[in-house]
């Protein structure tokens, strides 16, 4: 059987190792969000392709979801050190570990020395052996950006007084200061994917899509990474010609894991199975699991065309979680008839 699942970040990695452990024998080919990747002294950051690459190949902090295990921060501590006082200043708010370093920088050489992103991953995952193929959703630069809602009289640019009852100036941040330095505490008021309209499928991604027997969208943050995936025209259209079938990331009302709720409210959709689902629409998404609280989404007219099942839908363990892949694979072969 050939699985092709768009992936995010920590969601999607532990989806996709109940996924490898029900399905051992299949040929899964993720493709991976890269409108997370940030550029952070001088080194390109792909912390989604890393948080499947090092979940799959042993080598994540169970205890973050994101980073290398047992990793130490003496690097990072240098790099503030230089800030202080010197007229240096590195961004100091995205933790960056010892051992996590060395894949930047064996990434960023790679692409120095004229390689691509997708053969900079192929090279990295031959230390990890992930066991799915893992390739970036295009080589081309993509970057997720926050437009930040500004209060009315409230200044968006710390150490900016606004006057009162004048609208602050909007500001546009990129995606992890969003996440990461402001815990999504300011509301967005939009969420793009800068380069995405242009930006071409990495090689393999378009024939992965086409040989598919079925593409699964794990339960990953339907803008941020699906979303971010999806906003590659060409791979959008190769999709939509498929069976889908998702996996809600959103359990009676609240994301399982972090913020997508205030990503979805950027977009103007409420923060529930039925809504994800509606928003990918019938065109897209044929078949939705959503969690027994959800289980109304089932018969709802809204969702006229896409197939939804109700079932416990945390990934307590890898038990659990196998049994959320193997529900997603029996739904796409009753879908496909
Ligand atoms: N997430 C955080 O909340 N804080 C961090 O300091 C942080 C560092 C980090 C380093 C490497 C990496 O691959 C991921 C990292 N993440 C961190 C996770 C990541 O930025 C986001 O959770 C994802 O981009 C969203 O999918």
């Amino acid at each position: 059987m050939r699985i092709t699942v768009l992936a995010g970040g920590v969601g999607a990695a532990r989806f996709l190792r109940g996924l490898k452990a029900e399905a051992p024998d299949a040929d899964i080919t993720v493709i991976g969000n890269t409108g997370d990747d940030i550029t952070l002294f001088g080194l390109h950051v792909s912390p989604d392709l890393d948080t499947v690459m090092y979940t799959l190949g042993g080598g994540i902090s169970e205890e973050q979801g994101w980073g290398r295990d047992s990793d130490t921060f003496t690097v990072l501590a240098e790099l503030k050190a230089y800030g202080t006082g010197s007229g240096w200043s590195g961004p100091d708010w995205f933790n960056l570990g010892d051992k996590d370093f060395a894949t930047h920088i064996v990434r960023t050489s790679m692409l120095a020395a004229g390689q691509s992103l997708s053969a900079a991953t192929a090279a990295l995952c031959q230390r990890w052996q992930p066991g799915v193929r893992l390739i970036p959703m295009t080589d081309d630069r993509t970057e997720t950006h926050v437009v930040l809602a500004a209060e009315p009289g409230q200044a968006t640019q710390p150490g900016q007084a606004a006057a009162p009852g004048q609208a602050g100036a909007r500001r546009i941040v990129h995606f992890q200061e969003w996440w990461v330095r402001l815990h999504a505490s300011v509301p967005a008021a939009d969420i793009f994917v800068e380069g995405a309209a242009q930006a071409r499928p990495a090689p393999g991604v378009l024939e992965a899509i086409a040989a598919a027997d079925v593409i699964l969208f794990p339960p990953s943050n339907p803008v941020v990474s699906i979303g971010a995936i999806l906003a590659v025209p060409a791979i959008a259209e190769a999709v939509r010609a498929k069976t889908v079938v998702g996996v809600s990331p959103i359990i009676g009302g609240a994301p399982v894991r972090g913020m997508a709720d205030a990503c979805l409210a950027a977009i103007g959709v409420p923060a529930t199975a039925q809504a994800v689902a509606a928003h990918y629409g019938p065109g897209l998404l044929n078949g939705w699991l959503v969690d027994e609280q959800d289980k109304a989404a089932v018969d709802a007219p809204e969702l006229a065309g896409i197939t939804v099942r109700a079932l416990p839908l945390y990934m307590t363990s890898l038990a659990t979680t196998a049994t959320i892949a193997r529900a997603a694979l029996d739904l796409a072969q009753e879908l496909r008839g």
